[in-house]
């Protein structure tokens, strides 16, 4: 790894340059120099290597089988039929033959080729789809709640989300001159970048628009959330801030932990972008930039503390915060099968498995989507629990994609498709993910049918547990939300965690320290008979362990749970 440290790489960046041209021109290696490795996420994309094909290579005195992953910078993970035809051939012309929707709405191409890599970047911009500040310290993708219903407020706060996500962006031309051959001018290097400076900002920074009842954002998981706040006509007021939620931690470090947010106050609509710019830069010039593991807005906010926090977002952006107005969460998942918007339109939410899209036997996804692009008169919608909506559908086109929906088996995202099934998150992890300790994605069918027969057998089939698997400690399926998580350990084992809630309000609690299969499975099953045979009528099993006793919060030393008050 680069002997330079990310803060300098930044700074010494030229606004994100490094010598990017250069080592994508080098033909010895496939991978990047150093320093490049860090700037080119920025733009979207992180190299990677086969971790399959690891012992093998080394074997051979090969160097790895270098790769890229390129994450798109899709707000609230609206894609036209049209981006997604795009999408699709540049995933089968360059990338692994898949398409990933992630948890925060976006799509990633794993498996591209260095050689390969800017006309893949440029085939995604001729999508009109950008992948700037999709990964670095930056604020990344805005989620937006995905509710496929088109009300009047969804459109409001999916207007808003990409106002602000414009507004975030960086100003370097680095991005268009490397990727799009744009011209280099004078003062290339010196863009003005009033909201990030030289160095960015200490870590990466992550926003989410949710709107009640409906928190499919994980709205608390962000750095900076915002709950959108409706009058009685159902238009949008204004927003509840949300400060310092965050996933990652580290194992067996006492100074990381997952955080729900506080909800900090309210805010006017007309306020969004001077509040949003005030938190941002906040978090800029007092962020951790000493200790990366520290650096996220969730440390600065418990080390100084939440006043001093909001005083400085206050006398940044002369606005001051309100009382929160109360609002309440149902559901932090998705909504499957067919909705009738207000304006007739009709929308139809599918489960994918952890997901990824590709064309298996006996489950051509990839090509049925490819299909249902051809004929539709709406749009794609990616949800933030690796979902897929098609949305705006007309009458006279319902019943053709009804029937390609279920000639390409698009219905079954899993094998079984039970309330488990659907409901249920993996992160990438293996083969791709340098940092995955244990199996995710690849791992939660296989896990799903193992689990379903348990809950079978205590008479819960069809009662919805939120599971959530994550390859290592860094979050990314948001496995501290979930009531079952399995957190990667190392191969084949994992930190079992329980009693998160099915609101994103409440973390879960480590259970049982690195378990393998067998005894994850047989603590699930003596948990789950006992649910079965004491649970309250429509009592969730995460909120069953907490009354029952069996666990208790975890003992972070701050933030675990959204406070009742504000649940009206
Ligand atoms: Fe993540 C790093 C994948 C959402 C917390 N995440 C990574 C990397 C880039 C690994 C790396 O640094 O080398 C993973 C690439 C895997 C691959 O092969 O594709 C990766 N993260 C993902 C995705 C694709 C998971 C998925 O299965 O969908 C999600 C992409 C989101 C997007 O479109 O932008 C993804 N990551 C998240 C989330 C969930 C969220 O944001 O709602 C979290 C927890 C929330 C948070 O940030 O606190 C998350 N990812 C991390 C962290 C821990 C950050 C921390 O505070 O410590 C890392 C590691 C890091 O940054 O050093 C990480
Ligand atoms: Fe990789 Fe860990 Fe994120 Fe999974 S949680 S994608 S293993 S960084």
């Amino acid at each position: 790894m680069s002997t330079h440290s990310v803060e300098d790489i930044k700074s010494d960046s030229r606004r994100l340059r490094g010598s990017l041209l250069q080592s994508l021109a080098n033909p010895v290696t496939g991978a990047l120099a150093e320093d490049d490795q860090t700037l080119i996420k920025y733009h979207g994309s992180y190299q990677q290597d086969d971790r399959d094909l690891r012992d093998e290579r080394r074997r051979q005195k090969l160097e790895p089988a270098y790769q890229f992953m390129i994450r798109t910078r899709t707000p609230g993970g609206v894609i036209s039929p049209g981006q997604w035809l795009k999408l699709d051939a540049i995933a089968t012309t360059y990338g692994n033959h898949s398409l990933r929707v992630t948890t925060r709405q976006a799509i990633q191409f794993h498996g591209v080729i260095k050689r390969e890599l800017k006309v893949t970047m440029q085939a995604i911009n001729a999508a009109m789809i950008d992948t700037l500040a999709a990964c670095g310290d930056v604020n990344r993708n805005v989620q937006v709640a995905a509710n496929p219903l088109l009300s009047s407020a969804h459109a409001m706060l999916y207007a808003d989300a990409a106002r602000l996500s414009e507004h975030l962006l960086p100003n370097t031309r680095a991005y268009y001159e490397i990727w799009l051959d744009e011209e280099r001018v004078g003062g290339s290097g010196e863009e003005p970048e009033p909201i990030y400076g030289e160095r960015y900002l200490p870590r990466k920074f992550k926003i989410g628009f949710a709107l009640p009842p409906l928190n499919d954002v994980d709205v608390f998981a962000n750095d900076l959330g915002f709950v959108g706040i409706t009058d009685a006509q159902g238009e949008i007021v204004g927003y509840n801030l949300s400060l310092g939620g965050g996933m990652g931690a580290s194992h067996g470090d006492a100074e990381t932990w997952p955080r729900v947010a506080d909800v900090a106050g309210f805010i006017h609509r007309d306020q969004l972008l001077d509040v949003a710019t005030a938190v941002v830069t906040t978090q800029r010039d007092y962020g951790n930039r000493e200790q990366r593991k520290r650096a996220r807005f969730k440390y600065t906010i418990d080390d100084r503390g939440l006043d001093c926090i909001r005083g400085e977002i206050e006398r940044r952006s002369g606005i001051a915060l309100q009382t929160p107005r109360p609002f309440r969460f149902d559901h932090n998942g998705d909504r499957f099968g067919w909705t009738q918007g207000q304006d007739g339109r009709w929308h139809l939410t599918l489960s994918l498995s952890a997901g990824r899209l590709a064309d298996r036997p006996g489950t051509p996804h990839l090509s049925g989507l490819r299909e249902i692009a051809r004929i539709l008169d709406g749009e794609f919608r990616l949800t933030p629990n690796q979902n897929l909506v098609i949305a705006g559908i007309s009458d006279a086109r319902k019943p053709t994609i009804e029937s390609l929906v279920q000639r390409y088996r698009l219905d079954t995202g899993n094998a079984a498709p039970t309330a488990l099934a659907r409901a249920a998150m993996a992160c990438v992890a293996l083969p791709t993910c340098a940092l995955a300790m244990a199996e995710a994605e690849r791992y939660l069918p296989d896990f799903l049918d193992l689990l379903q027969p348990i809950l079978q057998k205590h008479g819960l089939a069809e009662t919805p547990i939120l599971l959530r698997i994550s390859g290592c400690p860094n979050g990314c399926s948001r496995p501290y939300l979930a009531e079952i998580a399995l957190v990667g350990k190392a191969p084949g084992r994992y930190n079992l965690m329980l009693g998160g809630d099915q609101r994103g309000q409440r973390l879960n609690t480590l259970y049982r320290e690195n378990i393998d299969e067998t005894e994850i499975l047989r603590t699930l099953d003596t948990l789950l008979g006992r649910y079965a045979r004491e649970r309250e009528e429509n009592e969730d099993f995460g909120d069953y362990l907490h009354r029952s006793g069996e666990i208790e919060l975890p003992p972070y030393p701050t933030h675990r749970v959204i406070p009742v008050e504000l649940r009206p």
